[in-house]
């Protein structure tokens, strides 16, 4: 664990703009404050000064301080806002060095955070996934970590295991009293509560890290030009010639705020030449490894056996039915238990509703999916397998044995009994400066 004894420093923002941050905290912050900056110093506001090293200026700068308790890492704290150049950041990295402070490690300023009671385990990570997290809907889900809200969940959980143990533990002391007692159908209530939340945690997942989208159908009906659409960009090969593409071409993009990675892929139909035989087998791999499918089906062409064929394939993944070239139509074709979708990437009619149904199929839009944390996934598993071993446990003494390692893996979660060692890697996972 590392200490906190000593005062660090970090650069807070990229360097390349107009103005860089950089972070400072622990006991030396004001003396040293005092020194090197000639401006004014006052609990949370920010003075304009000098940084100087003796009587040397080294730059024009803003500086504010957060005293003891009031901070961020519950430590004194000072942000100095320099100028954006490396040169200048060098400078000051040294004249800090200089005074005694020493560069922070990846995670440091949250470690102390966390150590000193200002932020839980839960909202430690919310902060890293917040600077990780690249779309809006997933730093929406972020924040909601961030202001406890999983928090608060996992620990109304370990109230009720907390209750039930208690209640064991007076059957075992005054086992007359407990000829009725109904501690298993709360066992059961509580494995239900994790149950539910496990639920949501892919849902969390796709919010966080994305969702793989297959674009398939035979060949020619307009995958390449819905893909091209879809990010609005010429990105795909598009002729009128059948087997154009032949390798999975793939693009990132973001539906309704939720982060998407697209997969066009080559036409399904039998092929003759063996790079098309390959493409095509890469194109059954894609459309079987990814979350939703969407099976294309053009509108200007009679149905026909291929498409039948993918259908029955992905009848029990997501997908959605695109029905393509909705501008030449001949007939449309009706698929009553599909979500269904009519689009021309011509005059771009239903491009902007294939989005939202896509984002819909993974992220029903309440924000439910509060978990996104892979770390939580797994603790919330153990403490689930431990409260299915409770259920069956063969007398009480093993019940309450399986409610404890329930409760210490939700504890793993909150940071209530964490392993010293769980906490430092949580913490090296942070980028430096937070
Ligand atoms: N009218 C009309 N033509 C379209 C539409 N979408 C695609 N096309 C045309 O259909 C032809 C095939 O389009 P692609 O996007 O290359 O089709 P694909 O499914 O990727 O074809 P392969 O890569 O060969 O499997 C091209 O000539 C497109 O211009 C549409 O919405 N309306
Ligand atoms: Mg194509």
């Amino acid at each position: 664990m590392m200490s906190s004894s000593q005062t660090i420093y970090a650069l807070a923002t990229p360097l390349g703009g107009a103005i860089a941050v950089i972070r400072i905290s622990g006991d030396k912050t004001l003396p040293v404050l005092r020194k090197i900056f000639t401006g004014k110093i006052d609990h949370s506001k920010l003075y304009h000064g000098m940084l100087v090293s003796g009587d040397e200026p080294k730059d024009d700068i803003m500086a504010v301080f957060f005293r003891s308790p009031n901070s961020y890492t519950g430590e004194d704290m000072a942000e100095l806002h320099i100028h954006g150049s490396r040169a200048i950041a060098d400078e000051v990295f040294m004249l800090l060095s200089e005074n005694g402070l020493r560069p922070a490690q990846a995670g440091e300023f949250s470690l102390r955070a966390f150590q000193n009671g200002k932020m839980n385990l839960t909202q430690a990570e919310a902060v890293m996934d917040l600077i990780s997290s690249t779309a809006k809907r997933s730093a929406a889900s972020a924040m909601l970590q961030l202001t406890g809200k999983l928090f608060t969940v996992i620990h109304e959980i370990q109230e009720k295991l907390i209750n039930i143990l208690a209640e064991i533990d007076a059957a075992i002391d005054y086992p007359d009293e407990m000829e009725d007692s109904n501690v298993l159908p709360q066992v059961f209530e509580v494995e239900r509560d994790i149950s539910d939340l496990l639920s949501h945690a892919m849902q969390g997942r796709y919010l966080r890290e994305g969702f793989t989208v297959a674009i398939a159908g035979k060949p020619n009906v307009g995958k390449s030009s819905l893909l091209n659409a879809l990010i609005s960009e010429d990105r795909a090969i598009v002729t009128d010639i059948a087997g154009t593409t032949r390798d999975i071409i793939e693009a990132d993009a973001a539906f309704s705020g939720v982060p998407v990675h697209l997969c066009d892929t080559a036409g399904l139909h039998e092929a003759s030449d063996q790079a098309e035989k390959i493409g095509i087998e890469r194109a059954r791999r894609a459309v079987e490894c990814a979350d939703i499918v969407y099976v294309v089906i053009d509108l200007s062409m009679p149905f026909v056996p291929e498409s039948e064929e993918l259908l029955s394939q992905t009848r029990d993944k997501k997908r959605i039915i695109v029905l393509c070239k909705s501008d030449i139509a001949k007939s449309v074709p009706e698929f009553p238990h599909d979500t269904v979708c009519v689009v021309s990437t011509v005059t771009g009619e239903g491009i902007q509703t294939l989005k939202e149904k896509t984002a819909e199929m993974v992220c029903p839009s309440d924000e439910s999916g509060i978990i996104t944390n892979m770390r939580h996934i797994s603790c919330l598993r153990a403490a689930q397998k431990s409260l299915h071993d409770a259920c069956s446990a063969v007398d009480t003494d093993c019940m309450a044995q399986d409610l404890h390692m329930a409760l210490s893996a939700l504890g793993n979660i909150t940071g209530d009994s964490v392993d010293e060692d769980v906490i430092t890697r949580i913490f090296e996972r942070f980028c430096v400066g937070k």
